[in-house]
């Protein structure tokens, strides 16, 4: 195990306050640092109807999640979802056809609601639905006794804007994750996730991560995916040019259709801000900004319980599917990332957790029940940053002990091992994510 503080090389900053996850990485060039605050400000600006005086901030809608990147990714941090009467904000719900599959496995969007339901439309277009949650309470208990109640969501649509959702659709609701480090996850050499493959379990560990494999639209070409909770974009910028179309409506040379669908007519009827909506520049700015978005360093890394929970983490299993240490080749546009020793704890791969945090939405290469090992550095920040402490693909988990009762399917070993810790282990493997 790494026991070092620096999770992003030599890129990390040392910062703890509730600006930990909003830093450039030190030592940019001076063009990146500009970008980069060219890229921070369209990512906190918000967007708005076109037409507008101001043509390079309008275009938002007809339908759309959130006016701005910073209304998900508040602070660059996790987003969570809505407390008793509120609306979704910052979680979001992907929707498809179930049993229907297009190009290298792509899910098909509902006829007339699309792939995602945004529940905003600008005046005189109705929004798409109200998405209520009920959670399901899980009791439980610790082989020594100790109870825990873990809740499972349920979802349902109220206020369809556009008529019944069609018959057999599939809903997968998801929560804005960090902004950290991902410049150095892109730059992580796609052997390296190759060869942390073990797509047969020839080894026989009953781990079997596999990369998701989608669809690049620049080259149409199958990539490895890397981003997003079931990593379904190959780049950060693909990544973002999708959250500009889908979650605010803003078209892009990537992305250049409405999110609209032809049986949506009062959003079809809207103005559009120009084809495309966001410029070149904006969108190069924006990427740039968040690939250079720094990891913060460790707190605490020393401490007695901190060291214990970190061994324990690598021999109760957790260390097969989040990897502790990667290292990053050389990127043509951001030298400044190259050769980095990055401790993300992610091994970037799909791995089966089970039906109890299935989706059953199958994306591309992976199934309902399959998702990216998230990485972990910059996690014990969340409360922070972000002043709450939601974890899982769905914010379903309440602190790091929920998150890890979760595990199931091929993680079944590792929180099986986690449960039969004594209760000072289980909290100093606690402290140790608290460190991250
Ligand atoms: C409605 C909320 C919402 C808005 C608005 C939003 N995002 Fe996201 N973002 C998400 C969610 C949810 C995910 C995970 C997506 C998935 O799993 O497919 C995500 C994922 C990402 C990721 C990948 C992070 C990772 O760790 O893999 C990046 C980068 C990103 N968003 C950037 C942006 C940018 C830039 C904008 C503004 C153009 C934006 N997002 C707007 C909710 C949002
Ligand atoms: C088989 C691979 C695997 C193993 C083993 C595993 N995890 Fe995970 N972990 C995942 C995946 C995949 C997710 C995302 C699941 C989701 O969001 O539904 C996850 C999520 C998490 C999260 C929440 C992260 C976030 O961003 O919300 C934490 C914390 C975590 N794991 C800690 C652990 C610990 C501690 C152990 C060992 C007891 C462990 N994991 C073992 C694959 C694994
Ligand atoms: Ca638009
Ligand atoms: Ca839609
Ligand atoms: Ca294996």
């Amino acid at each position: 195990m790494p026991h070092v503080a620096e999770s992003g090389g030599d890129t990390s900053v040392f910062d703890a306050t509730h600006d930990a996850y909003s830093l450039p990485a030190p030592g940019l060039s001076s063009a990146h640092r500009a970008a980069f605050f060219v890229g921070n400000s369209f990512f906190n600006q918000n967007w708005v109807g076109a037409p507008s005086s101001i043509d390079s901030r309008d275009g938002l809608g007809p339908l759309f999640n959130a006016r701005s990147c910073s209304g998900c990714h508040f602070k660059d941090g996790r987003g969570r979802p809505p407390a008793a009467g509120e609306s979704l904000s910052s979680l979001l719900i992907r929707i498809s056809r179930e049993g229907e599959r297009g190009v290298h496995g792509a899910p098909l969007g509902d006829a007339v609601y699309g792939d995602q339901l945004q529940g905003n439309g600008l005046p005189g277009v109705p929004k798409e639905a109200e998405v209520k949650i009920d959670y399901e309470a899980l009791a439980g208990a610790f082989p020594d006794g100790e109870r825990y109640v873990l809740q499972k969501p349920h979802y349902r649509c109220e206020e369809l804007g556009y008529g019944p959702l069609g018959p057999g659709i599939s809903m997968s609701p998801r929560v804005a994750p960090a902004m950290i480090g991902l410049g150095l996850l892109e730059a992580v050499p796609e052997g390296t996730l190759l060869a942390l493959a073990d797509e047969q379990d020839r080894d026989h560990d009953g781990i079997s991560g596999r990369p998701n494999r989608v669809t690049d639209v620049v080259s149409r070409q199958s990539a490895i995916g890397r981003f997003g909770w079931k990593a379904e974009q190959p780049s950060v910028l693909q990544q973002i040019a999708a959250a500009f179309q889908g979650d605010l409506g803003l078209s892009s040379a990537l992305f250049p259709e409405q999110n609209d669908t032809a049986a949506q007519a009062p959003a079809r009827a809207q103005p559009t801000g120009g084809a495309p909506e966001v410029s070149a520049e904006i969108l190069k700015a924006i990427t740039i900004y968040a690939r250079v978005l720094a990891v913060p360093a460790r707190r605490n890394h020393q401490d007695a319980s901190v060291s214990q929970g970190e061994e324990l983490f690598g021999s109760v299993g957790c260390a097969a599917c989040h990897v502790p240490t990667l290292r990053t080749t050389e990127l043509a546009d951001l030298p400044e990332l190259h050769a980095q020793e990055i401790h993300p704890y992610s091994d970037l791969l799909l791995h089966d957790l089970g039906p109890g945090l299935s989706d059953e939405r199958p994306s591309f290469a992976a199934q309902g029940s399959e998702w990216r090992t998230p990485p972990l550095w910059g996690i014990g920040l969340v409360r922070k940053v972000n002043g709450h402490d939601r974890l899982l693909h769905d914010g379903r988990a309440r602190g790091f002990q929920e998150a890890i009762l979760w595990h199931a399917g091929e993680a079944n070993p590792a929180r099986t091992r986690f449960e039969r810790l004594p209760r000072s282990e289980r909290a100093a493997l606690v402290a140790f994510l608290e460190s991250l």
